[in-house]
């Protein structure tokens, strides 16, 4: 088993992982970028590698249209998800974001894009040691080119693209097992719409209740009750960064996220109208007009294979946030844990203000906290990260969510 990750820089199953022994953390191969080769390795007759140019939007809607009808699905094959343009760009083109890493294979005679894999740059914290990584992500291979292992193909070009730019250490996830995870966490849904989830097979209606009963029990408030909370503005990011690079700093893995940065991942660009709204931010201003708290989420809609009466489920997800508290003064679990139910329960509100069906949630950071509270369940999928060419001790919980995208 494992006949390609056999062959690569991660670790084995089995291999370590006394907990009474923590091993040394570290780079597992050292190489320099005068030994990476210069050139792609060759593919298969009648096919060829193509970087992709996402400021064009001819070849942004190929990748859309390549991830639309390939990319994830669930174990049932109910739902796949469906990137919109916007969130592809947003998800692919973070500041430093470089247009070789975004990597294709086309068929050499019609040029369609059969295959895709993408890196962006990230400064990832794993403990005390600040690594210069990547993020390997939206790894899609047509169906009608399945197992005939051409992703091995995919990810070692990749890699040597990454490893050109000086860059030797990634950090990727995946729903599959595979040597080795360094996290895994699970998907918690939130019902918005729960009718709507029922309908497309989503939420199952529990033995002894009724339609009616679940409906009111995922009911929410028209307004958020939190004083202080507007949207997130230009002129909030220095201290919005200054807050999360804070916050996460109590994490043992997470990524340090600069001013341009935060404003990426963050602010909604209202200049650009004619593009959909891809993440929402919210920050809560004391009396002093000090950013004391945030949260943020971002679209991410799903494809409903085959329904009669619906095409997708407007899905959001929960994303950053942070608070003072505990930040300054030692923490106090009762307060924080209030104040961050009062910041999802807000989020929620905006959630069903902007149309979402469900809110998604991972098993990490502080989310324990209100995952009960604020009505999210467990879903059947879960998540792994893992770190290529890095041996790390495991990691509890408490990673940085960003690689759920
Ligand atoms: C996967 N998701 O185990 P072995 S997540 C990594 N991540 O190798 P073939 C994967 N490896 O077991 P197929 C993988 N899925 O023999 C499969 N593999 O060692 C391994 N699905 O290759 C697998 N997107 O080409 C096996 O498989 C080998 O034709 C088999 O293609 C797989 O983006 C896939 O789920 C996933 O499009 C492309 O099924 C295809 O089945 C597909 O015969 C739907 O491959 C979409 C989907 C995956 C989403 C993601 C993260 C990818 C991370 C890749 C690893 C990056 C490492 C870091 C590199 C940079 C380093 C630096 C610096
Ligand atoms: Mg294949």
């Amino acid at each position: 088993a494992y006949k390609f990750w056999a062959t690569q820089p991660v670790p084995k199953f089995g291999e370590e992982g006394d907990p009474n022994k923590p091993i040394e953390e570290g780079p597992i191969k050292l190489q320099t970028v005068d030994e990476i080769a210069k050139e792609p390795a060759p593919l298969l007759d009648g096919f060829e590698w193509s970087t992709l140019d996402l400021t064009d939007d001819g070849e942004l809607k190929e990748v859309w249209e390549l991830l639309n009808g390939h990319y994830v699905e669930d174990d049932e094959a109910m739902f796949r998800f469906n990137y919109s343009t916007s969130i592809l760009k947003w998800a692919m083109m973070p500041p430093g974001w470089k247009k070789e890493w975004h990597r294709g294979v086309r068929a050499s005679q019609s040029r369609k894009l059969v295959a895709f894999i993408a890196a962006i740059p990230v400064e990832l914290r794993i403990r005390d040691k600040i690594l210069h990584a990547s993020e390997v992500n939206f790894l899609c291979i047509h169906k009608k080119l399945r197992s005939k292992r051409l992703a091995p193909v995919l990810i070692k070009e990749i890699t040597r693209l990454c490893n050109l730019e000086g860059v030797f250490q990634a950090i990727y996830t995946g729903g599959i097992v595979l040597p080795k995870p360094i996290s895994t966490c699970r998907y918690y849904h939130r019902a918005i719409n729960w009718q709507k989830l029922y309908d497309v097979g989503f939420s199952p209606l529990p033995a002894n209740s009724k339609p009616q009963f679940q409906i009111r029990k995922y009911a929410l408030p028209d307004r958020p009750s939190l004083r202080g909370l507007r949207e997130m503005q230009k002129k909030d990011v220095a201290s919005v960064q200054d807050l999360l690079t804070r916050y996460l700093a109590k994490y043992d893995m997470a990524a340090e996220f600069d001013k341009h940065e935060v404003e990426h991942w963050l602010l909604h660009n209202k200049k650009n109208a004619l593009e959909e709204q891809v993440v929402w931010t919210y920050v809560v201003e004391d009396e002093h007009k000090k950013i004391t708290d945030f949260f943020s989420f971002y679209c991410l809609e799903s494809s409903v294979i085959n329904h009669p009466k619906h095409s997708n489920v407007r899905a959001a997800y929960l994303f950053y946030y942070a608070t003072e508290i505990g930040l300054t003064t030692p923490v106090d679990k009762d307060a924080l844990k209030s104040r961050i139910n009062a910041l999802v329960a807000d989020s929620l509100v905006f959630c069903k203000q902007y149309k979402f069906d469900v809110c998604n949630a991972l098993s990490l950071m502080d989310n324990g906290l209100f995952l009960e509270e604020q009505k999210f369940g467990p879903g059947d999928g879960q998540l792994h990260y893992y770190l290529f060419n890095y041996r790390a001790n495991p990691i509890a919980g408490g990673v940085d969510k960003r690689n759920q995208l």
